[in-house]
């Protein structure tokens, strides 16, 4: 009984990754450093999982940045715009641009928080083995073996690096870069075969994409590449693992193919268990058997991981005991909290969490369980059983009373009895450039070193200005620019009972970029109002309008660790019962213009379509009965930062607010037509301009927006607003933007009110 893990974790236990990434890019250390710095994290983590004793240790599971875009270095498919620079810069240029040269596109992966670089491919795409022996895969082989550690190299499997890839600008119409599948397979044979020469005996091929709907074309496409690669003569065996669900019709075709190893998900996908029963097993292959969590950070229960693997030993030859998928979605070590400078987690909890070292531990004992029996595992602590510890009865209560009554009064009634705006209102999503003397403040406030009372008067200050700002440029709906929040899903969690902190639980979001997600691990409740005297402060020092600004429901599930033992749906209704308390809060204190943001909505949409109806349903149940406590004349507003709605696009409309403000800027306002086409009827927000650019829109553009916009939606259901929070722009760019922006709306305005 052997034990692996899929991947883990590669940014270091104290962000030692980001650190020599943004060093190496400001110029303050060289590659050499880097490359150094790298070295040190991917030893520590083989030497890690060797002393955990884990049996089969994988290897090129680090990346500089990320491993899609390391695959396309690897495969060499560099668009030509990068040509021109080498080594390390065209690798970094790719992800995040050059002077004068756009980056790669990021999208999320499958349904994870992590993002990937998007490849880009045309019909003159032509994949050859950069580097030869140098590749990737073959220094890191040979860096773990100098070091006396024999590793199995992790490889994007070729399938699922081409489906993730988009056709290259102005590739023709009908381009698909599955159509180039037999050319990359190639390279990935010369690969294997050099894998092969170098002593690998096992490579890793991952195939996440098999957890989604595939068509037959792609499921025989995937037939003919693995027929190809286990069809080599000279190879490693191969591990073609998947994970994030379930993999349906591409399992049987797996099994036919000479493939020695598959890999599944049993967590996310717990249905591979009976296809894997329904199709009488996998013969002579190897099943890993991905039976600990990756994504979450509970703690297995051994007892029953082992009995599940136990009732699959019949199903195949040998199985390899795993995780779910790669540990880079978790924190890396749980005793960085409970240790001397971690943050105290309470014991309670911290006795039921595990994070990826822990992970890799679990891995051990319950192979080392199903060799030696039962006994190996006693006096080991085991799964988050619910047990009444972390309930809370008054919120039990009172969402039992409230049923799914998610009604608001009509539309007509809610119009007549809302604020009277000027058409075309103006206005922004929330947040303005968060100041170094702000992000000071909060950290001053945060270590003690400042107190509540001059804290307060920072926030204050910082407040007016952005208050007099808005109002000299002419906004009609102000903010309060939200000075007092770093990250807007932990802002809610730090002031929720029911979720938990880490003090170094990071995980990377994408590149230098990393998010400490709160864990959610019991009823949650609000125990004081959360933002109600930042807003009624901004309230109280302007005649015009503030819109207080809330975190939905969803959101705040999808963007923490959040508990296993009642569906998603209940934890999402405790939330939206706190964020109703605050509605009504506000309301109290004479707010009428509230916004819920919502920019994860569609993140955690299932990946297959069957899914998709269910998980809609309690989603957008959870933001009515957040929203559908307040009065008519409170105006509710939501925020969806994305412009591909397609699976969502009705959803937008049920969720019932009364103005939704979208990304649009960058697909020219086509999202409009598609929302008329499913019946929406609220008003709309489209993002006049993409914030995501430093560049300033100029007047004439954003009034041609708005005037394309006016062709899809009539003038009192349009409102004007950047595509996004202003968070990560700098004023030298948000103020002449806005002021642009007001211009803009006004020369439509007056278009508007001449007769005829
Ligand atoms: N909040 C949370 N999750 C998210 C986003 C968010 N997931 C999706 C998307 N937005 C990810 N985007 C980012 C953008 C910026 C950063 C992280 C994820 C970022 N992080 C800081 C860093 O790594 O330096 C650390 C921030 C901190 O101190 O907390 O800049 O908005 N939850
Ligand atoms: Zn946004």
């Amino acid at each position: 009984m052997n034990t692996t893990v899929l991947g883990y974790p590669r940014i270091g236990g104290r962000r030692e990754l980001k650190k020599a990434t943004e060093a190496y890019w400001e110029g303050r250390a060289g590659a050499a450093e880097l490359a150094e710095t790298a070295a040190g994290l991917r030893r520590e983590t083989w030497e890690t999982l060797r002393e955990a004793g884990v049996g089969l240790i994988p290897s090129n599971t680090f990346s500089l940045y990320d491993q899609m875009l390391d695959t396309s270095v690897m495969v060499d498919a560099v668009p030509d715009r990068f040509r021109h620079l080498r080594g390390l810069d065209a690798y970094f240029a790719m992800a995040r641009g050059a002077e004068g040269v756009a980056p790669l596109e990021m999208t999320k992966w499958f349904d994870t928080n992590y993002h990937y670089i998007v490849p880009e491919a045309g019909p003159g795409t032509r994949f050859r083995l950069a580097d030869g022996a140098r590749a990737k895969p073959l220094a890191e082989y040979g860096e773990a073996r100098a070091l006396g550690i024999e590793t199995r190299p992790v490889l994007v499997g070729p399938l699922t690096y081409l489906l993730l890839s988009k056709p290259e600008p102005g590739a023709p119409d009908g381009f698909r870069p599955l159509d180039l599948l037999d050319s990359l397979v190639e390279v990935y044979a010369e690969l294997l075969e050099r894998l092969a020469g170098a002593g690998a005996e096992w490579v890793q091929l991952d195939e996440p994409a098999l957890a989604a709907d595939r068509t037959p074309g792609e499921l025989a496409a995937l037939r003919r590449a693995y027929d190809r690669l286990a069809g080599l003569p000279s190879r490693p065996r191969l591990l073609v693992s998947t994970c994030f669900g379930e993999i349906g019709e591409a399992l049987p075709v797996l099994a036919a193919t000479r493939v020695e190893a598959i890999g599944l998900d049993l967590v996310a996908g717990p249905g591979n268990r009976e296809a894997l029963g329904a199709i009488g097993g996998i013969g002579a292959k190897t099943l890993v058997a991905g039976v600990v969590d990756g994504r979450n950070v509970w703690r297995a229960d051994l007892n029953a991981a082992m009995a599940g693997c136990a009732s699959l030993l019949g199903l195949a030859a040998e199985l390899v005991v795993s995780t779910s998928c790669s540990l880079m979605h978790v924190p890396l070590d749980l005793d960085a909290e409970t240790g001397p400078d971690g943050g105290g987690l309470d014991p309670r909890l911290a006795g039921r969490l595990a994070f990826a070292r822990q992970k890799a531990g679990e891995v051990v004992l319950i192979g080392r369980a199903l060799r030696e029996g039962r006994d190996a595992i006693a006096g080991h602590l085991t799964g988050p059983a619910p047990d009444g510890e972390f309930v809370n009865a008054r919120v039990r209560a009172r969402l039992d009373a409230l049923g799914d009554g998610t009604a608001r009064r009509d539309h007509a009634e809610r119009r007549r009895a809302q604020l009277d705006l000027p058409p075309l209102p103006t206005t922004t999503i929330g947040s303005f450039p968060q100041t170094a003397g702000v992000r000071r403040a909060r950290a001053d406030h945060r270590a003690g070193r400042i107190d509540d009372t001059a804290y307060e008067a920072v926030m204050r200050t910082e407040i007016d200005r952005v208050l007099a700002l808005q109002e000299d440029i002419g906004l009609d709906v102000l903010v309060h620019g939200e000075p007092e929040r770093n990250d807007m899903v932990q802002y809610f969690a730090e002031r929720l009972d029911g979720y938990a902190h880490t003090v170094h639980g990071w995980v990377q979001s994408y590149g230098s970029r990393y998010v400490r997600p709160p864990i959610l691990f019991g009823d949650v409740s609000r125990p004081e109002p959360m933002t109600v005297p930042w807003t009624t402060y901004a309230q109280s020092r302007t005649t015009r309008p503030v819109k207080g600004m809330l975190t939905g429901p969803v959101t705040m599930l999808a963007w923490s660790f959040v508990r296993t033992d009642q569906p998603l749906a209940e934890t999402a209704r405790q939330v939206a019962l706190a964020l109703r308390e605050e509605i009504r809060d506000l309301e109290a204190a004479g707010i009428r213009v509230i916004q819920v943001d919502e920019p994860a909505l569609r993140e955690l949409l299932p990946l297959r379509r069957a899914g998709h109806a269910a998980y809609l349903d309690w989603a957008v149940g959870a933001f009515r009965l957040a929203t559908c406590g307040a009065a008519a004349s409170t105006q509710i507003h939501t925020h969806m930062c994305y412009s591909e709605f397609g699976e969502i696009i009705d959803a937008i409309g049920a969720l019932d607010a009364d103005v939704a403000s979208v990304e649009a800027a960058r697909s020219r306002m086509e999202l409009l037509a598609d929302l008329n086409t499913a019946g929406y009827r609220q008003s709309i927000g489209p993002g006049v301009y993409d914030i995501h650019s430093p560049r300033v829109p100029g007047v004439a553009e954003m009034e041609e927006a708005l005037r394309r916009a006016l062709r899809a939606v009539d003038a009192d259901r349009l409102w004007v607003n950047p595509d996004c929070g202003l968070k990560t722009r700098a004023y030298g760019e948000v103020e002449p933007a806005l002021r642009n922006m007001v211009a803009a709306a006004r020369r439509v305005r007056e278009t508007l009110e001449e007769p005829g």
